[in-house]
């Protein structure tokens, strides 16, 4: 054995070593406090922070007051005894109950925008990859809606402006990994009629405060990729915005970090996945605004047995799938990340690639395994330092 295989091998047992003790805590940490954000009398983000006075919802109902209801969000998150439009639990925007008939039901109010803050300052590098300026969520089974700072690497690819094509995750301020099989004329594809929007949590709306639009400079697709088996579906998308720049870092933008080479995660291992693709399989249209969704590793054996996939898992792929095959990728999800936590940052492990169905018994969700492209990214992107497996500062 000689020493680099040695080195290779302690470095994939101690992030391994990070990954499993940080899943023992069961519980998520919150990535960020979010202390240092001041109360604000008008919306950025989800609103979270909004302490204004409107009182009303979008279809103007009046608000019932916060204090006769249990509210289990603690004290720190803007309830009291008011009927002021709050977000306490990080939902798309402010809500409040009100009453419909004989019901309590809960709806969202139109609280005007924030301006968008003076230019930002600095672009992500691969030392605050992962971070997330937000609480995550995993109440609802089969996936939750989630504001874009939840997942803030993810991209959307649209074909012009408006058709949705596929997920993505920023890497690195100008790249953007997806899946291969996203662009079904391979090297004939278009670039100039592509574009990709970081920032965007609801796909057919504009947002002005947290969207940054790009278009391709490059397009970059695995060269082995087999559109018949799916092996080595993976791209990558060099971006641009008009001024010529690459994606600025802001609470709705940054980077992914990426693990480093042949890292494995334990079987079981909750990572989570996100897109705007279909909520069922066979459904007609896509996730009007993103959705995330909490799934487990499978073993690759389990993943290869016969009642599952068989012969069709590459090592090259890995296997996800919901407790009880609840949650899952769907169509148009493809290209998005399976991202999973260490160390207080988030990693991509996956790219959303295929499956049979969505969210089927014995048809986990496959992704293009990451960790076997490290050399490839830091060839096609020519940033050797976000791929060489350096561990990431301690949050
Ligand atoms: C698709 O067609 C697709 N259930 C992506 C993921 C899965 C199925 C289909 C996994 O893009």
């Amino acid at each position: 054995m000689n020493l680099l295989v040695i080195f290779s091998i302690f470095a994939a047992i101690s992030i391994e070593v990070a990954f499993s003790k940080n899943q023992s805590k069961k519980t998520l940490r919150h990535m960020h406090s979010n202390q240092d954000n001041p109360s604000e009398e008008c919306q950025s983000g989800d609103g979270s922070h909004y302490r204004g006075i409107i009182s009303r919802t979008k279809t103007g109902a009046h608000c019932l007051n916060w204090k006769r209801f249990k509210n289990p969000w603690g004290t720190s998150v803007g309830l009291g005894n008011h009927r002021y439009c709050r977000n306490p639990d990080h939902s798309l925007m402010p809500w409040c109950r009100v009453r419909r008939g004989k019901r309590v039901v809960r709806e969202f109010c139109d609280i005007p925008k924030c301006p968008p803050p003076v230019k930002p300052a600095a672009v992500d590098t691969e030392l605050t990859c992962g971070e997330m300026s937000q609480q995550m969520m995993y109440r609802i089974v089969g996936g939750s809606f989630v504001t874009i700072q939840s997942q803030p690497w993810v991209a959307a690819i649209f074909h012009r402006r408006s058709k949705f094509i596929c997920g993505g995750s920023l890497i690195a301020p100008c790249w953007v990994l997806t899946a291969a099989h996203c662009f079904p004329n391979g090297p004939g594809t278009d670039i100039q009629r592509l574009s990709v929007f970081l920032g965007k949590s609801a796909i057919n709306e504009t947002d002005d405060v947290n969207e940054q639009k790009f278009t391709v400079e490059k397009i970059i697709l695995h060269q082995e990729y087999n559109t018949t088996t799916y092996d080595n579906d993976i791209a990558l998308l060099k971006i641009k915005s008009s001024d010529g720049g690459c994606a600025i870092q802001t609470k709705s933008t940054r980077t992914v970090c990426l693990p480093p080479p042949n890292t494995q995660l334990p079987v079981g291992f909750q990572c989570i996945t996100a897109g705007f693709g279909k909520e069922r399989s066979g459904g007609w249209e896509y996730s009007a605004y993103l959705k995330q969704a909490s799934v487990n590793l499978l073993s690759q054996s389990d993943c290869k047995k016969d009642p599952v996939y068989d012969s069709l898992i590459t090592d090259n792929m890995l296997c996800a799938a919901g407790p009880n095959w609840s949650t899952d990728a769907c169509e148009g999800d493809s290209g998005g990340p399976l991202v999973c936590e260490a160390s207080g940052r988030m990693f991509l492990f996956g790219v959303v690639s295929w499956g049979i169905g969505c969210a089927q018994q014995n048809k986990p969700g496959v992704y293009t395994a990451l960790t076997k492209y490290n050399k490839w990214i830091a060839e096609g992107t020519d940033l050797p330092k976000y791929t060489e497996g350096v561990m990431y500062p301690q949050k």
